[in-house]
């Protein structure tokens, strides 16, 4: 983030104490026993550019089957407090329906890693979506959704996996400062299943790193080769 954005922030915080609401939450929070290694897999798949390999989802969590929906927080990255919501819309990610925020500072004086709400039951057939607030609890109104098509110009702001042996999809969101997608990472699941359509999803990366830096090391070894050969014909 810039120096300027970073100043911007702490003014507006400043400016907006009194609306900051702390550790306050419209839902329990339970606990889940998620994977110690769900953390280093969403770095893995997500930092350093490797995000760009989940960009052509479409994050939007349908239910095959009715359900409840457990939302578990991993870590977070961000300069700002934001917050967290759902929402529920059809099947070409158009509506808004019923938004409700359930995560509304996130941050690790109030949120700390395996900490669930569970949503719902919904039906089957239901179209839940995300919305992340930037810096939400410090006065900041501007909304970012998991579905481009609701977001001005398209932007992508969530990207996604789903992990086929966990059985639950990972969510890295990009709340506008820097170009990570790990300004809030959380896991999303149903207790009794996969009641929910995995084929929107792009499957957990397997080994080593997607990060746009390990694709583009072979370029430089192959440049730093060529002009070694050059220097050497001279
Ligand atoms: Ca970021």
């Amino acid at each position: 983030m810039k120096l300027t954005s970073i100043l911007l922030v702490a003014a507006l915080c400043v400016a907006t104490t009194f609306a900051c609401t702390a550790c306050t939450y419209p839902f329990p929070i339970v606990q889940r026993n998620i994977s110690s290694t769900i953390i280093a897999d969403a770095k893995r798949c997500f930092d350093n550019g490797g995000y760009k390999d989940y960009i052509s989802a479409i994050p939007t969590f349908h239910l095959t089957q009715t359900s409840s929906v457990e939302v578990t927080f991993i870590m977070e990255t961000a300069t700002w407090t934001n917050q967290l919501g759902y929402f529920l819309t059809d099947a070409s990610n158009t509506a808004v329906n019923s938004p409700t925020l359930f995560w509304r500072n996130i941050k690790p004086d109030c949120l700390k890693a395996r900490d669930t709400v569970v949503l719902g039951p919904f039906p089957a057939g239901t179209y839940l979506g995300f919305y992340l607030i930037a810096n939400g609890d410090c006065g900041g109104t501007k909304k970012l959704y998991s579905a481009p098509s609701l977001n001005a110009n398209g932007h992508v702001a969530t990207v996604a996996f789903y992990d086929g042996t966990r059985e639950e999809v990972t969510f890295g969101y990009e709340d506008g400062g820097g170009d990570d997608y790990s300004d809030v990472l959380f896991n999303v699941a149903t207790p009794n299943g996969v009641f929910f359509e995995t084929t929107n999803f792009n499957t957990l990366c397997t080994s080593g790193t997607t990060s746009s830096a390990s694709r583009f090391q072979p370029i430089l070894w192959v440049s730093l080769l060529v002009l070694t050969f050059m220097l050497l014909l001279k």
